[in-house]
């Protein structure tokens, strides 16, 4: 955990690089806080929710570079698994008509107690904002497909739901 903690504090000095948006025809998309599910998933009496971090530059024909981390931290069997981190490299990445961005990429799910899961791709839409405004929904491709919390079953993905910033923000621009 303590290790996760280190990574996304890396992860959000990453977005504050200002030198990151400077190449002409790139759309940085930048992030760091901490988002609500606005539910409560997994029936344990609290609304849950993440940390977040994101640094991706979308370079317009389709590929994008960066990095991607979202933390449940503090939490056992969130969502009735261990999941607790989905730590990424992103490699494409669009611009959305309605202002937002979607990329996706290839990273590491870590479940807790030592057990990683390298190699499981997953999939960010980001529709920019503050608290309250900004919001995040995470797909993690080709696994954990019908565990509580997944919002399509069926489809062979773990469709998390939509996640609203509670504090920190995105930008996309
Ligand atoms: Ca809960
Ligand atoms: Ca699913």
């Amino acid at each position: 955990m303590k290790r996760l903690l280190v990574v996304l504090a890396a992860v959000i000095m990453t977005c504050l690089l200002p030198a990151l948006a400077s190449a002409a025809g790139m759309t940085m998309v930048r992030g760091g806080g901490t988002g609500s599910f606005g539910a409560d998933l997994d029936g344990d009496g609290q609304i849950d929710g993440s940390q977040f971090g994101m640094s991706v530059a979308i370079l317009g024909d389709g590929s994008a570079g960066g990095s991607f981390l979202c933390l449940m931290a503090g939490r056992s069997k969130i969502l009735g698994l261990h999941l607790m981190s989905v730590q990424g490299q992103v490699t494409d990445g669009v611009l959305n008509a309605d202002g937002s961005a979607t990329f996706s990429g290839t990273g590491s799910v870590n479940l807790g107690g030592g057990t990683i899961v390298p190699g499981i791709g997953f999939r960010v839409t980001t529709p920019p904002g503050g608290p309250g405004v900004g919001q995040m929904q995470l797909t993690v491709v080709g696994a954990f497909d019908g565990v509580p919390g997944d919002t399509t079953t069926g489809n062979g993905n773990y469709d998390l739901p939509w996640e609203t910033v509670r504090s920190g923000q995105i930008v996309v621009g």
